[in-house]
């Protein structure tokens, strides 16, 4: 069996410090919880930026100041920007940390119910609009799905031209919305998806360590950090994305799954060596 990929989502848009004292605003803060998950064996970051007070940001002086903090103490990671930001940025507004022509980025392939009258908006032509850029620039998207349907659309778009083989898919599961994190829906979700692709599976709340376990016996990859769960067990706050990250390792150790180097991630994933 390949690999593990694990990447951490270490900050998220909507996550607080009131949710954990150490989900990260500031430069110096993303470092760090980029360096625990780094140590422990993640080879992505999944990156959300903040002002220092909090406030979500898809400024691209932002992006740059904070990748450049992770690089110098994570050398060789993948960094994987957001292109969803937060709800009610428009996609201009989302789109900016392309500029930075990062390996990969994520692209949303729906609209979702955030719940109360939240929507995190997708339209068909964002998605276009999104995926046409990644290409132009070389960026590796990560097709981040929220329920079954995204999947559909993620391989009309392929088909139509906006999205490139491989394919690399984010099951994102049970979140507020979206499809929940039952055993039952990973196994239509990722039954559904064409084979020669891969996935990564994030399982929010509750959901992230059973799903990672699925992943990891089923050949897939995993996500998990603050954006998706604050806790490391039932009650118990993670102290950082390291200990999640350590957890899955440990889950992998279990069933024989090595860990994959950041080197060996982009091998999987079919990105350009890193010199
Ligand atoms: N914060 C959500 C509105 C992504 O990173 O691409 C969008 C999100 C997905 O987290
Ligand atoms: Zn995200």
């Amino acid at each position: 069996m390949e690999k593990l990929i694990i990447t951490a989502a270490i900050s998220g848009a909507e996550v607080l410090k009131e949710h954990n004292p150490a989900v990260p605003y500031t430069v110096e803060e993303c470092a760090r919880e980029a360096k625990s998950a780094y140590d422990a064996g993640a080879s992505i970051i999944h990156l959300h930026v903040r002002h220092d007070d909090g406030t979500p940001t898809q400024d691209k002086n932002r992006f740059k100041e904070v990748m450049d903090a992770i690089y110098k103490v994570c050398p060789d990671i993948i960094i994987q920007p957001s292109t969803g930001g937060a709800v009610g940025m428009t996609d201009d507004e989302r789109l900016q940390p392309t500029e930075l022509n990062p390996e990969m980025a994520t692209l949303d392939c729906g609209t979702l119910n955030f719940g109360g009258d939240e929507v995190f908006t997708n339209t068909e032509n964002t998605i276009k609009y999104f995926g046409k850029r990644m290409i132009e620039r070389g960026i590796k998207p990560e097709l981040e799905v929220f329920d079954k349907s995204m999947i559909d659309m993620a391989l009309r778009l392929h088909k139509k031209g906006f999205i490139t083989n491989p394919m690399h898919f984010d099951f994102v599961m049970g979140v507020n919305g979206g499809i929940t994190g039952e055993l039952r829906d990973f196994v239509f979700l990722r039954g559904s998806i064409p084979a020669g692709s891969t996935y990564t599976v994030a399982g929010v709340g509750r959901f992230e360590f059973p799903l990672a376990a699925a992943a990891i016996i089923d050949g897939g990859h995993v996500r998990v950090g603050f954006e998706d769960n604050v806790y490391l067990s039932k009650g118990v706050l993670a102290k950082s994305n390291g200990e999640l990250v350590e957890k899955v390792v440990r889950i992998a150790k279990e069933f024989g799954r090595e860990i994959a180097t950041p080197a060996e991630a982009r091998k999987i994933l079919g990105l350009k060596p890193k010199n």
